[in-house]
């Protein structure tokens, strides 16, 4: 049994999306500020342990993952758009593709093009804040592993895993967990793991370690030829250079049912103990639950403890980063239950 400490901040309520499309219609964003209220609320009244504001760890470890350029895009967005005479949300509506030059424009609009890679994730006034807040969320609980504590939970909003060096996408603007997991080893940690449970493919977390060996990448996720974001996440991806054998996808099917996933996560969870890494992270989306709007996997509310006991059988300091997860009536009851069984079953040291 460990005390599990929570860090959030209200901050991320500055970051309030009004729509996106969806089959062609534009429908009420489904990541909203209600996920993190009712998450705080549930973690509340699971009373796992303290909860704690986020420390204010400037820019510098953000840009130790995030390219110069990108994040001054991310601060300097919301200006742009309403210098153009604009007032709704901040999308992008065109991208570079294959032949032609990715090359940053001087237009808000091939600004916005240029640093991301799907039109689901607004940039709105108070985006920049709630990102920055929500890194700092991320590093916050880093810094608590680093000193020690055994079960850490970062509240983070919006989410992080689709962001990758230098794009924003998939509802995430800053990568979170690669932040946190740059941190700890710039900090000293040797080698750290990122376990990746969102229903969808952490293509940004994946992209941000894909030649290094100090940091493993194992994510379980709906198949890329079915599922958003489509173009990364195969097997086949296993890492290029010094990170060959370092990163491990194990894409299902839609539908696979809860024993499918468990047997993905056995296999996954026998690849972080191999590894043996110094710290565990993990992107804890709850998407894959079976009520969720946007995904397609048929997780159980007792799944989710049984997925938090699997992952604190690792016995390694872990630190959960919240993700995505869109069925807001479950998304506090799925995400206390991982928490909860992953501190009975965590180290007390
Ligand atoms: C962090 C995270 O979970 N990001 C997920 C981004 C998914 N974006 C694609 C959404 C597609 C929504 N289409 C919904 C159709 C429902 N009928
Ligand atoms: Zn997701």
């Amino acid at each position: 049994m460990c005390s599990m400490l929570t860090i959030y901040s209200n901050d991320h309520q500055l970051h309030r999306g009004k729509f996106e499309l969806s089959g062609s219609e534009l429908v009420p964003c489904f990541e909203c500020p209600e996920r993190a209220d009712l998450v705080l609320a549930a973690v509340r009244k699971a009373g796992l342990g303290d909860i704690v504001e986020p420390r204010d760890f400037g820019l510098d470890p953000i840009c130790r993952v995030h390219d110069g350029r990108f994040v001054q895009f991310l601060q300097d967005a919301w200006d742009l758009w309403t210098a153009a005479g604009r007032s709704c949300d901040a999308l992008p509506y065109t991208w570079a593709v294959r032949d032609m030059q990715a090359q940053e424009p001087e237009h808000i609009d091939g600004k916005l093009a240029y640093f991301s890679f799907d039109a689901t994730s607004p940039i709105t006034s108070g985006t920049w804040q709630a990102t920055k807040t929500s890194a700092n969320t991320g590093l916050t609980g880093a810094a608590a592993l680093r000193n020690g504590d055994a079960c850490v939970f970062s509240l983070c909003r919006p989410p992080g895993h689709h962001a990758a060096v230098d794009y924003f996408g998939g509802y995430c603007y800053l990568n979170n967990v690669a932040i946190a997991a740059q941190y700890l080893r710039d900090q000293g940690a040797g080698k750290v793991a990122i376990l990746d449970v969102d229903y969808h493919h952490g293509n940004g977390t994946q992209s941000i370690f894909y030649d290094r060996d100090d940091v493993l990448f194992v994510s379980i996720h709906g198949d890329p030829d079915q599922e958003f974001p489509f173009f990364l996440g195969r097997s086949a991806e296993t890492g290029t250079g010094a990170g060959r054998g370092y990163n491990a996808n194990f894409p299902l099917r839609w539908h696979s049912s809860a024993d499918e996933w468990f047997a993905a996560l056995d296999k996954a969870t026998a690849i972080i103990a191999d590894y043996r890494p110094d710290y565990l992270l993990i992107s804890l989306g709850v998407d894959t639950f079976i009520e969720d709007p946007i995904s397609k996997f048929r997780l159980t509310n007792n799944d989710y403890l049984t997925m938090g006991t699997k992952i604190a059988a690792l016995g390694l300091p872990m630190q959960f980063v919240l993700e995505g997860g869109y069925a807001v009536g479950d998304i506090g009851v799925n995400v206390a239950n991982v928490l909860r069984a992953a501190a009975e079953g965590g180290d007390s040291k």
